[in-house]
C-alpha cells in the first residue's frame, strides 16, 4: 500500500531531537524554470543529547538527486541512497562537511511549495515542509543553522537576485548571468528560508531605529504594482516602531524586505528578513483596494514583522507547538492594529477590533471545535501539518495568549515577553517554555492554565445569580463545562480550566456599580476579573443596594461561551447602557440571535413569520445614538451572520436561516427607512479618500444603510444611491459597496439592475487580478433566489476567460466564496452546490494540495445538519474520499467520514 493510501499519523508524544545538528548550509542555485541545480554544503555533527544511529537520514521531495561528498571525497553510489522521501547515507564520522548536488522543477511546480515559478519570476515558500522540496535536509524546525545563499541566473530575466540577510557580494557571471551572495547572520530553521529572482521593483525608505541603527526598508513588486506599496511600507514602519515601543523589540538585520507574488497559497510568510507576501495583503491605492483591504494589509504586515521576535528568534521545538509563534504573534497583531485605531478617543471606536476579532473566532473557531477536525491549541497528533494552520491554533491560541494579559495585566506580560526572550533567544522551544516564562515573570503557578493548550472544544460557563435585598448581598455561581462536546474534542478533555472572568454590574440608572467581593476591604473599581478554576464556584458582592443587572465576560476575557437567561429587556437595558462597550454589542447580538433562531424555527415549519416592535425600537436606539462611533454602530447594526446562525440550532437549516435573517433584515431596513436615508446622507466622506479608522467607520456605516434600503420592497431609493454612488465614488470601498447593493437588490427589481455596473466594474478593472477577484466573489455570494440560482451563475464564471484554478486566489474568490460563504445557495437541497464541491475538490487536489485541503472542509460538519441534507454531504465526501490522492485532502475527508 502507498503510503498516501494509509498516511502515517505523527505524534506529539513521539518527539525525537535530531540525531545531527547543523551548524551552517551554503547553499548555490543554478537558477532556470525547468531545471534549477542546488548545491547544498552543510557542516554536521552528531547530536550529543540524541539517540545515537549509524546513518544519515535527509528528507526529500520532489527532487533528482545528482551526488554527494562527505569532507571533499565522493560518495560512492551504494553508500548513498536517494528515494521518494529523501537521502539516506551510511556511516558518516561525527562531524563532517557534506555537499549534496540535486535538481528541481519550479515551473512544474503547482503545489506553491518550496520553489516555484509565478509570472516569470521565482519565489519559494518553506513553511511547513517545503524546504525538502529544494533539496536535502533535516526539514524540522529545531535544527537551526546560519546560511549563506548564492543565487546564479540569467541577468536580462532575473535582474534581481533575492535572500535572506545582508547582500554581501553581487557581480557579473559569462554569458550574460549574473551572481548574488546573501549571508544571514542569524540563525534559523529551514522553513524560515527564502529567494526570490525576477523582475521587480521596490519602494525604498530608510529609518532609524531606536538604538540609532540604520535600516533599509524595501517592499518589492513587479513594476506596474508600485503604486501600490506606500500602504504597506507605512505599516511596515509603523510596525517597527510599534515593537520597539510595546515589547522593547528592535529590527536585528540591516534590511528588511516584502515581496509581492500572485500566486500563494495563504496570506504571507515571515521569511528571516525577506517576507514573502500575497499580493492581497501588500498591493492597496484607493483606487482597488477597500477600507478592510487596507486594514487586512496593515495586520498582516506587522503580524510578518512581528514573527521576526516571536517566530524567527525565538521559534518553535516541533509542528505541534506551532501557536507558540502564531497563537503569540496574532495576539501581536491584534494589539498592534488596536492601538493604530489611533486618537480615538471614543472607547466605542477601540472596541471595534476586539468585535470583528471574536466575531471571526465565534463564527469559524467555535464552529470547528464543534466538529471532526476539532483539536487543541497545541494538537496531538496529525497527518498533513499544513492542515493544522487553523483557526484554533491561530485565533483560539490569540485567546490563550490574550488571557495572560488579562490575568497580570500589560505590565505583568510584559515581563513574561522579557523573561521569555531573555531565557529563549536563538532557540526552539514549546508552548510550556512560553507559561514557565509568563508563570515565573509574575511569581504564579500555571500549572492549570495548561489545559488551555491541551483541551479541545468549546468550554461553557453557566452562570446564575442571586440577590438577598435584606443583607444586601449579590453572589454570582459559575460552572464551567463542555457541553456535549464533539467526539475528537470529548477525549481531550481531562478537568477544569482556568477562566478569568470579567464581570460588572449595572445598576437601574444604567451605571456601574463599584464593586467589592464578600472579604475585601473596600470598593475597587466597576470591572473583576474572576478567577474560575473549579467546576463550580460562587463570587458574592457585599454592599449592593438594589438588584443589579450582570455584566458577563467583559471585552471576552476568556474564549468560552457564557449562558444566562437574560430576559429581551434586560438586554435591550444593557444594549443601551453597558459601560462595556464589546458588552453593549454583544447584548445586541444576543437579542438578535434569540429572535431569529426563533423566526428560523417559524421558517422551518412553514409558519408565517413576524418580530416584535420592542425588538425594532432597541436597534433603532443604537442606529440613532450619536454619542456612538459610525463604525461601533455598524457592527452593532449587522445581524449575526447565517453560518453562526445556523451553527446555533439543534439541526443546522440554512434555507430557514436565510429565510429568517432575510426578514429581519427587510424588517429592519423598512421601519426604519428614514432613518437610514439620513444616516446615508449624514455619513458620506467628501474629499480625497483616507484610509483613517473614522472615515472607514463613515464608510462602512453609509453602505450598511445603501444595503439595508436594497432590502426594501421597493428598492427604487437604494438603486438610485447605489448608481450615484457607483458613478462618483473615488475609492474601492464606496464602489464595491454599491455594486454589493445593486446585486442585493437585483433579488427584487430583477437582474438588469445590476448588470450595466457589473460590466462597467468588469472592464474598468480588467487588468487589476485583485480587483477581478471581487468581481468573482461579489457574483458568488449574492442573494439569488429559487429562479435565479447562483449554482448557474457560478458555473457560467468557471468558463470566463479570467477564471483559473491554478491562481488561490482567484479559486477562493469564485469556488470558496460560494462553497463558504453562500451558505443558503450553497446548502441547495437539490445537491447542486455539493456536486459542484465536490468537482473542484477532485480537480484543486492534483493542482494544489493544500488549497483543495481548505475546500475540502466546507463539508466537515455534515452530521450537524438536517438530514434531508447531511446526507447528501456525507454521499459527497465519500466521492471525494474515493478520488483524491494527496495526504492533505485525505486526512480532511476521512476525518469528516470517520
Ligand atoms: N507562518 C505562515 C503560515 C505558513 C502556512 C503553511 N501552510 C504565515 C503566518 O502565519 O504568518
Ligand atoms: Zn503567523
Amino acid at each position: 500500500m502507498s503510503d498516501t493510501a494509509n498516511p502515517a499519523v505523527i505524534r506529539r508524544a513521539d518527539y525525537a531531537a535530531p540525531a545531527f545538528l547543523v551548524d551552517s548550509v551554503a547553499l548555490e542555485f543554478d537558477l532556470a524554470p525547468e531545471r534549477t541545480v542546488v548545491k547544498n554544503t552543510m557542516r554536521l555533527r552528531r547530536n550529543p543529547d540524541a539517540t545515537p544511529g549509524s546513518r544519515l537520514e535527509l528528507m526529500g521531495e520532489a527532487l533528482a538527486f545528482i551526488g554527494a561528498a562527505i569532507d571533499g571525497k565522493a560518495l560512492a553510489a551504494g553508500a548513498v541512497r536517494a528515494h521518494e522521501h529523501g537521502l539516506s547515507i551510511g556511516d558518516v564520522p561525527d562531524a563532517f562537511e557534506l555537499v549534496i548536488e540535486s535538481t528541481c522543477n519550479p515551473v512544474e511546480n503547482t503545489t506553491l511549495s518550496g520553489l516555484y515559478v509565478s509570472s516569470g519570476n521565482f519565489f519559494t515558500q518553506c513553511e511547513a515542509e517545503g524546504f525538502r522540496r529544494i533539496t536535502y535536509f533535516f526539514d524540522r524546525p529545531d535544527v537551526m543553522a546560519t546560511y549563506t545563499v548564492t543565487l546564479r541566473a540569467d541577468k536580462s530575466a532575473y535582474p534581481v537576485l533575492l535572500s535572506n540577510g545582508n547582500l554581501v557580494e553581487e557581480g557579473e557571471l559569462a554569458d550574460g548571468r549574473h551572481f548574488a551572495k546573501w549571508e544571514d547572520p542569524f540563525k534559523k530553521p529551514c522553513y524560515l528560508f527564502a529567494l526570490v529572482a525576477g523582475k521587480l521593483v521596490a519602494l525604498e525608505e530608510r529609518i532609524r531605529s531606536r538604538s540609532g541603527k540604520d535600516k533599509l526598508l524595501q517592499v518589492w513588486v513587479e513594476p506596474h504594482d508600485l503604486d501600490k506599496t506606500r500602504h504597506a511600507m507605512d505599516s511596515l514602519i509603523h510596525s517597527i516602531h510599534w515593537d520597539e515601543e510595546r515589547f522593547g523589540l528592535e529590527l536585528d538585520l540591516d534590511r528588511f524586505m516584502i515581496v509581492a507574488v500572485s500566486d500563494f497559497n495563504m496570506g504571507a510568510m515571515e521569511n528571516k528578513g525577506l517576507n514573502i507576501f500575497n499580493t492581497k495583503y501588500v498591493l492597496a491605492n484607493p483606487e482597488t483596494a477597500t477600507d478592510t483591504d487596507f486594514s487586512n494589509v496593515e495586520a498582516v504586515v506587522g503580524h510578518e514583522y512581528f514573527h521576526n521576535w516571536t517566530g524567527n528568534r525565538v521559534t518553535c521545538r516541533d509542528w505541534f507547538q506551532l501557536s507558540l509563534k502564531e497563537g503569540l504573534t496574532v495576539f501581536r497583531d491584534q494589539e498592534f492594529s488596536s492601538d493604530m485605531q489611533g486618537g480615538a478617543t471614543d472607547e466605542t471606536a477601540r472596541a471595534v477590533k476586539r468585535i470583528e476579532d471574536v466575531r471571526v473566532l465565534r463564527q469559524m473557531q467555535f464552529a470547528e471545535d464543534a466538529g471532526p477536525m476539532a483539536h487543541p491549541v497545541r494538537p496531538e497528533s496529525y497527518v498533513e501539518i499544513n492542515n493544522f494552520y487553523t483557526m484554533t491554533v491561530y485565533e483560539k491560541g490569540a485567546e490563550v495568549v490574550r488571557m495572560y494579559q488579562t490575568l497580570f495585566g500589560r505590565e505583568g506580560f510584559r515581563r513574561g515577553m522579557d523573561l521569555y526572550f531573555k531565557r529563549h533567544d536563538g532557540q526552539a522551544v514549546t508552548c510550556d517554555d512560553f507559561r514557565h516564562a509568563m508563570a515565573d515573570a509574575n511569581g504564579r503557578d500555571l500549572a492549570q492554565f495548561e489545559r488551555w493548550y491541551s483541551q479541545a472544544g468549546t468550554p461553557r460557563v453557566s452562570v446564575r445569580t442571586a440577590y438577598d435585598a435584606a443583607t444586601q448581598r449579590y453572589s454570582i455561581t459559575l460552572a464551567q463545562s463542555y457541553g456535549d462536546a464533539a467526539p475528537a474534542a470529548r477525549e481531550t478533555q481531562t478537568g477544569p480550566l482556568l477562566i478569568p472572568f470579567a464581570i460588572g454590574l449595572i445598576g437601574r440608572d444604567g451605571k456601574d456599580i463599584a464593586l467589592r467581593l464578600e472579604g475585601e476591604r473596600s470598593e475597587t473599581g466597576t470591572t473583576r476579573v474572576i478567577e474560575l478554576t473549579e467546576p463550580e464556584q460562587t463570587f458574592t458582592f457585599v454592599d449592593i443596594k438594589e438588584a443589579p443587572l450582570p455584566s458577563l465576560l467583559r471585552n471576552f476575557s476568556a474564549p468560552v461561551i457564557v449562558e444566562y437567561d437574560y430576559t429581551n429587556d434586560e438586554l435591550a437595558f444593557l444594549l443601551a447602557h453597558d459601560s462595556d462597550p464589546f458588552n453593549r454589542w454583544e447584548a445586541g447580538q444576543r437579542l438578535a440571535t434569540r429572535e431569529l433562531l426563533a423566526l428560523a424555527a417559524r421558517a422551518a415549519a412553514g409558519e408565517s413569520l413576524s418580530l416584535d416592535d420592542s425588538f425594532v425600537a432597541a436597534f433603532a436606539r443604537v442606529l440613532t445614538d450619536e454619542s456612538l462611533s459610525p463604525a461601533f454602530r455598524e457592527l452593532a447594526m449587522m445581524l449575526p451572520s447565517e453560518a453562526y446562525l445556523a451553527e446555533q440550532m439543534e439541526q443546522a437549516d440554512p434555507a430557514a436561516v436565510h429565510a429568517a435573517r432575510q426578514f429581519a433584515r427587510k424588517r429592519l431596513a423598512t421601519a426604519l427607512k428614514n432613518e437610514w436615508l439620513a444616516i446615508y446622507e449624514r455619513h458620506v466622506t467628501p474629499g480625497a479618500y483616507e484610509p483613517t479608522p473614522q472615515a472607514a467607520g463613515q464608510r462602512a456605516l453609509k453602505n450598511l444603510a445603501l444595503a439595508y434600503l436594497a432590502e426594501l420592497d421597493d428598492p427604487a431609493d437604494a438603486v438610485r444611491l447605489a448608481n450615484a454612488q457607483y458613478d462618483s465614488a473615488n475609492n474601492m470601498t464606496d464602489r464595491a459597496a454599491a455594486l454589493a447593493a445593486l446585486l442585493a437588490a437585483s433579488a427584487t427589481a430583477g437582474a438588469g439592475v445590476a448588470e450595466p455596473a457589473l460590466d462597467q466594474f468588469y472592464r474598468r478593472f480588467e487588468k487589476e487580478p485583485l480587483v477581478i477577484d471581487k468581481w468573482f466573489a461579489l457574483q458568488a455570494t449574492q442573494r439569488g433566489s429559487a429562479k435565479h440560482r447562483v449554482i448557474d451563475v457560478v458555473r457560467r464564471l468557471m468558463a470566463h476567460p479570467a477564471f483559473t484554478l491554478r491562481n488561490p486566489n482567484r479559486a477562493r474568490s469564485l469556488i470558496f466564496s460560494f462553497c463558504a460563504a453562500n451558505p443558503a445557495q450553497f446548502h441547495a437541497v437539490d445537491g447542486s452546490g455539493y456536486a459542484y464541491w465536490a468537482e473542484q475538490v477532485v480537480a484543486l487536489d492534483s493542482l494544489n494540495p493544500q488549497v483543495a485541503a481548505r475546500l475540502a472542509r466546507s463539508l466537515e460538519l455534515w452530521r450537524r445538519y438536517t438530514p434531508a441534507l447531511g446526507d447528501q454531504m456525507r454521499a459527497a465526501l465519500e466521492r471525494v474520499a474515493a478520488q483524491v490522492k494527496s495526504r492533505d485532502v485525505r486526512e480532511i475527508v476521512e476525518k469528516a467520514l470517520a
